[in-house]
């Protein structure tokens, strides 16, 4: 079937409806059969109906479409509405949970500080405790030594007994199990004479040949030296010399120099140097230098203790 047949049968059928409708009732003035006939004389039939048909199916269709398009703009629009609803809860809830996450992490903040407090609380106890048991122990150890010197002391008394009741002379003094004997009253003299002295005692110029034995005697010089006097106004013979061989010191039994206790720089032989004087000097183990043996000085005696008479 033609464009044109189609259009012809649906006028057609129209116009039986209009006619169906105007042939039922005379009420209607406007579609009286007199209009009908003069529409019918103003236009020819298939024309005029044709027309308006035509652009009222176009206008329908543009009207569907913009219809449609609305729609389509008003879905697309309502999904962006809530979508975008959906975006603002999920950045309501998403700010709640930073929320909480930030007060937690403000408490943890508060709860780590109170215990970093209480650390540094503690660590300070500590500290004082420490310098504290520092302190006692360095007192514990200057009691150690001091508890150390006195048994050695007591330790050294031990063979005294068991060798018996032993003694020295009076005005001589017991150390480390020998007697010594400083004359402070006595004239100085040179060497040779000082030791003509010990012997006709008993004895011989002291032999010092142990730390034990310097640290003692040097003390002992010590105490007895005023302070205001020059070092070589302290100065004691003592046993040993190099008088028979230039450099090879001897003690008065003739046994050779081991261990000694020389200043810096001593023995210089400085001016015939070959008998040993001890002095009042700060360190016990630099005391000795070698001097002129016809100095006049004072001496240190010593000899065996021995039982009492
Ligand atoms: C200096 C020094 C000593 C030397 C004496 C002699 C004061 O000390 O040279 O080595 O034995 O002089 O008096
Ligand atoms: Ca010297």
């Amino acid at each position: 079937m033609s464009d044109r047949e189609n259009s012809s049968s649906f006028v057609a059928t129209f116009d039986k409806l209009i006619c169906a409708d105007d042939s039922g009732t005379d009420e209607n003035p406007l579609y009286s059969s007199q209009d009908k006939q003069q529409v019918s004389m103003s236009m020819p039939r298939h024309e005029s109906s044709r027309i308006p048909y035509r652009l009222l199916t176009v206008i329908l269709a543009v009207m569907a479409v913009i219809l449609l398009a609305i729609n389509i703009g008003l879905g697309v629009y309502y999904n962006q509405l809530t979508g975008g609803q959906q975006t603002i809860k999920d950045i309501h809830s998403e700010v709640a949970k930073l929320q909480a996450a930030y007060s937690a992490a403000i408490q943890e903040r508060i709860d780590a500080k109170k215990q970093l407090d209480r650390e540094l609380g503690e660590q300070q106890r500590l500290k004082w405790d420490l310098e504290h048991q520092t302190k006692r122990s360095k007192d514990y150890e200057k009691q150690i030594h001091k508890i150390q010197d006195e048994v050695s002391e007591l330790k050294s008394l031990i063979p005294l007994f068991s060798m018996g009741c032993r003694h020295c002379n009076t005005g001589w003094i017991f150390l480390h199990l020998r007697c010594y004997y400083f004359p402070f009253h006595e004239l100085p003299r040179r060497w040779n004479e000082a030791r003509q002295f010990c012997q006709k005692l008993g004895g011989d110029l002291a032999v010092i040949d142990t730390p034990e034995k310097t640290v003692s005697i040097t003390n002992l010089i010590k105490s007895h030296h005023d302070a205001e006097r020059s070092i070589y106004q302290g100065a004691y013979w003592f046993g040993l010399s190099d008088v028979e061989e230039e450099n090879v010191w001897k003690w008065p039994d003739g046994r050779r120099l081991t261990e000694s206790y020389w200043n810096d720089g001593e023995p210089n032989d400085d001016n015939d140097e070959d008998c040993g004087a001890t002095y009042p000097r700060k360190n016990p183990l630099k005391a000795w230098n070698d001097a002129p043996c016809n100095m006049y000085m004072k001496w240190i005696c010593e000899m065996e203790p021995h039982d009492i008479i």
